[in-house]
């Protein structure tokens, strides 16, 4: 293990946040831009990155469990992640930077003017916030916010930056402009990637490696149901990602069709990529006879039984609130009889919450022998980048389904790993 301390001799904290609606597996995409930002000032100071807790996404809509202020350990293991950038949970940050204080808070806005064609340049600009701002002074002249959850946080200090590029356009702000310890930028999603897909990009992505109790039981589910192991598969890990190089197309992966079904807000849009139920199946069907396949594992976010849209709460746009919704994993059940589900009790729920088995979902994925996702879903770009690590050939995928009425069904883009 390697120690978490790394923030003793640190001359900033640098924390974040990302647009209330966008789910967990954007905010994933996120994390690889600022951690980019965090190497840039690590070129000339000590900085540390306070992982935002998890919590109240939209998505995350299990009844009865409390789905705030969760630590990126529930989900993701630590010691990888430090092997890329120096980071600590936000609790540890409370403990050694000496109070719920957060110096200056800035947050990211685009330019008011839009930009014109033909000219892009990268550039920040201290700027009016255009929109209304999500904090307010309290009486102490403190701002209040939401803080993942944490009431008792409070902000010294907001002002707005208009930005137009890659993450590292803050660097010289945070580096120059200010002489806060700790510093949050919010709406970080208007950061664009500093290199994506190259060297930095990719070993950030290896650092993202899931928390072992997640992978554990995806793994025990692979044995059980689906008879797929490491050593048949040829899917070796390594527990420290940086001693982990597998040539592209060594992976087998397990004797299974792995699919990803993204649905609710997906069918709610009506959008033209997405396939009917009936079309899903067909296609399932196809593949597991070019591949011999029996098995066929699904994840899915299709509706169980009967439920409503929710009335409260951020939603995505397009969402009509109360809207009933027909059980589709019924339909799914009856046209795909042999599918396999990892289907949670509600104590396995409770232990993982909406996250984890977001995760377990992937990572059982990830290890099948050809892959199918969704179009445009982040959850399934997630598994292509997690196939690329395990050395899977690219042509089993980036591979999605296609709506009925899609004239031109473009598959998936295909990114190499860059070591
Ligand atoms: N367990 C599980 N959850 C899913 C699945 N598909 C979607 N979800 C849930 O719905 C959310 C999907 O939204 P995200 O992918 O997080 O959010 P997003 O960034 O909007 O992603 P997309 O909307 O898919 O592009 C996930 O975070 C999961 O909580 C699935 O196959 N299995
Ligand atoms: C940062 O400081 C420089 C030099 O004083 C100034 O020109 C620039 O506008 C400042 N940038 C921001 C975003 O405040
Ligand atoms: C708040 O931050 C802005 C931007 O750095 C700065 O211009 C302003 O003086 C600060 N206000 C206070 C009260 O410190």
């Amino acid at each position: 293990h390697l120690a978490l301390g790394t923030s003793k001799t640190s001359e900033g904290y640098l924390l974040y946040d990302v647009n209330p609606p966008e789910g967990f597996n954007l905010r994933r995409d996120v994390y690889i831009r600022i951690a980019s930002l965090l190497k840039t000032l690590l070129k000339s100071e000590n900085w540390v990155l306070v992982l935002p807790p998890w919590g109240r996404l939209y998505h995350w809509q299990s009844p009865d469990i409390p789905q705030v202020r969760i630590p990126w350990s529930e989900f993701f293991d630590l010691p990888s992640l430090n092997r890329n950038i120096p980071v600590i949970e936000y609790e540890q940050f409370l403990a050694e930077s000496g109070g719920p204080f957060i110096e200056q808070i800035y947050v990211l806005q685009g330019y008011a003017e839009g930009w014109k064609e033909g000219t892009w340049e990268e550039k920040i600009d201290e700027r009016p916030c255009i929109d209304q701002l999500m904090y307010s002074k309290d009486k102490h002249e403190y701002y209040r916010g939401w803080f993942w959850g944490y009431e008792e946080t409070r902000g010294l200090n907001v002002s707005c930056l208009s930005v137009q590029g890659s993450a590292s356009v803050v660097a010289p702000v945070l580096l120059k402009n200010t002489s806060a310890q700790s510093v949050m930028l919010d709406r970080a999603e208007n950061l664009l990637h500093d290199h994506y897909g190259g060297k930095d990009y990719w070993n950030t992505r290896r650092s993202m490696v899931f928390a072992k109790h997640l992978r554990v039981v995806g793994d025990k589910f692979r044995n059980k149901y689906l008879q797929s192991t490491d050593e048949a598969d040829r899917t070796h890990y390594k527990e420290d990602w940086t001693q982990m190089k597998v040539k592209m197309g060594t992976a087998l992966g397990g004797p299974y069709l792995g699919v990803h079904l993204r649905r609710k807000d997906f069918i709610w849009g009506h959008r033209e990529d997405v396939p009917s139920l009936q079309g899903a199946v067909k296609k399932i069907r196809s593949l597991l006879e070019m591949h011999k396949l029996e098995k066929v594992f699904v994840a899915t976010d299709a509706v169980e039984e009967g439920l409503e849209t929710p009335k409260g709460g951020v939603s995505p746009p397009g969402l009509i609130p109360g809207l009933h919704l027909p059980p589709e994993i019924e339909l799914l059940k009856k046209l795909l009889p042999e599918m396999v589900r990892f289907e949670p009790s509600w104590e396995e729920l409770e232990l993982y919450k909406d996250g984890g088995l977001a995760v377990i979902d992937q990572w059982i994925c990830a290890h099948a022998r050809y892959f199918i996702g969704t179009s445009v879903s982040t959850f399934s770009f997630r598994i292509h980048e997690e196939r690329e690590i395990l050395g899977f050939d690219p042509k089993t995928t980036y591979n999605r389904f296609c709506g009925e009425r899609e004239k031109n069904c473009e598959q998936p883009t295909h990114w190499k790993i860059v070591y």
